[in-house]
């Protein structure tokens, strides 16, 4: 077997027994207690389902395994020489809970390099979509499609027994992984670049390996990737994406059909489609206002009218967060040390400045702060990635590092089927009636 799988099979199944034990004796403590309008209002923080991935404070932010994004920039792994940490080593760290060495990291980018074979019929599917497909439609038929090879599916038609469901989910998580980057990269060709595809380049870890996909021939560029690959990961379970994830996976739906589920809530607007949201909002306002440069003044301006309109301002709020995301502030470091003097990442600094005050004012916003997608557009822009609905991909390859992760450990703690009770209003309104 595997080492890493080795090693998440001895920890999953010494935390499976922990669990048993733990329910045994404390499975009738409660754990929340659950309002009325938390019924109504998108079932915001109520404490229903394990994710062992990580976890989101909502002033601290997010938390993998317990470390911070500053902490993982110092501690995972890096190319020689490089400043990112490699996605590689968030994953091994989100399925086993250690921070690995650099061998290990390396031992995995090479697994991925050896699964990363696309079949055709894949690309055949995506060459039969008419090109101006958005593509998130185009990556949730690409995974789609894959799903003929998943291990799961077919361990599951032969009659495996349920103690081994973690064993073809684990293979279908790392060849799923291995395989996004070529589709993302392909979808991106296909649809901007005429299909004119540039092949894999094995020699290149796996973010960097999509970088030269995708055709930008640029170390910084490169350097974006693996960050942008690690802070977009995972975000505790009960986001729209991981939640969905979850929630199909525990029908023991396959782990591809799961995770085109869950892309089907990143392509969300109030959710993943965000950064594409934000960067055409930031084009928008250029053009109206006629300038790369606005001021302070004319960017106030504009976003009281898009409010006025009854339009959200997109990079702004969170379900959760309540305070400026450190994902942005990750991406901001990035900036202040490669491109301060971009004209586009300015707008957002000063967006950043704008924004927040404007938000508080209206009294109702919870969080007037940034959140991831306020800044990685500019980012990308900056690099020559200009396509904007091409932006929610890069965040859905991302994201399958930390649900691929947690649906390993989902099987292997043999979580069951989700099902919630709802409720009617009438109900609802007997309810009172009673009290
Ligand atoms: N601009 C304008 N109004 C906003 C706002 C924003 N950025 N954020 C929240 N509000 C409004 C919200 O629409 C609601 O208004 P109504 O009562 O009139 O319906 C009110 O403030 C209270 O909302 P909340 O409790 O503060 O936020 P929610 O938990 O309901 O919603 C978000 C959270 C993220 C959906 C919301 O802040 C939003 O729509 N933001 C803009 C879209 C965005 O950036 N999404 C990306 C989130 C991101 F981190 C991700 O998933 N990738």
């Amino acid at each position: 077997m595997d080492p890493l799988k080795q090693k998440f099979i001895d920890k999953a199944s010494a935390l499976k027994a922990e669990i048993k034990s733990l329910l045994r004796e404390h499975g009738s403590k409660k754990v929340d207690e659950v309002v009325l309008s938390q019924v109504f209002g998108g079932a915001r923080g109520i404490k229903m389902m394990i994710w062992e991935t990580s976890n989101l404070d909502p002033v601290k932010g997010i938390r993998f395994r317990g470390y911070s994004i500053p902490e993982l920039k110092e501690l995972l792994p890096t190319r020689p020489g490089g400043k990112e940490p490699l996605p590689e080593g968030l994953f091994w760290l989100m399925l086993v809970g250690e921070i690995p060495t650099e061998e290990e990291v390396k031992w995995l980018s090479q697994q991925w390099t050896n699964r990363s074979n696309v079949p055709e019929h894949v690309f055949r599917v995506l060459d039969s979509l008419p090109v101006e497909t958005h593509p998130m439609t185009q990556f949730v038929m690409a995974i789609s499609a894959l799903q003929t090879e998943s291990c799961f599916a077919r361990r599951y038609d032969e009659g495996i027994h349920k103690s081994e469901y973690w064993d073809p989910t684990y293979e279908d998580a790392m060849n799923l992984i291995a395989r996004l980057p070529r589709i993302a990269a392909y979808i991106y060709r296909r649809t901007y670049f005429n299909g004119d595809h540039i092949p894999p380049d094995i020699s290149q870890d796996w973010a960097g390996n999509f970088g030269h996909m995708l055709g930008i021939e640029n170390d910084e560029f490169k350097s974006l990737m693996r960050l942008y690959m690690t802070i977009h990961a995972d975000h505790e379970g009960g986001n729209a994406s991981a939640h969905t994830v979850h929630l199909v996976g525990s029908t023991l739906s396959d782990p591809y059909l799961s995770f085109a589920a869950g892309m089907g809530a990143l392509a969300g607007p109030l959710h993943g489609l965000a950064n594409q949201e934000v960067i055409k909002f930031i084009f928008r306002m250029l053009d109206a206002l006629g300038t790369e440069t606005p001021s302070k003044e004319q960017i106030a301006d504009y976003v009281q009218t898009t409010l006025s309109r009854g339009q959200v301002i997109p990079g702004y709020g969170h379900a959760v967060l309540r305070q400026p995301d450190p994902r942005f502030m990750a991406q901001k470091a990035f900036a202040e040390d490669y491109l301060q003097d971009s004209d586009i990442v300015q707008v957002v600094w000063n967006l950043f400045e704008v924004v927040p005050p404007i938000l508080q004012s209206l009294g109702k916003v919870k969080n007037p702060w940034p959140n991831v997608d306020a800044h990685s557009g500019a980012l990308l822009v900056h690099y020559g990635l200009k396509q904007y609905s091409y932006y929610t991909v890069l965040f859905g390859v991302s994201r399958a590092l930390g649900v691929m992760a947690a649906l390993c450990w989902s099987r292997a703690l043999g979580l069951p089927l989700e099902r919630p009770k709802s409720v009617t209003t009438k109900w609802v309104k007997e309810f009172i009636a009673e009290q």
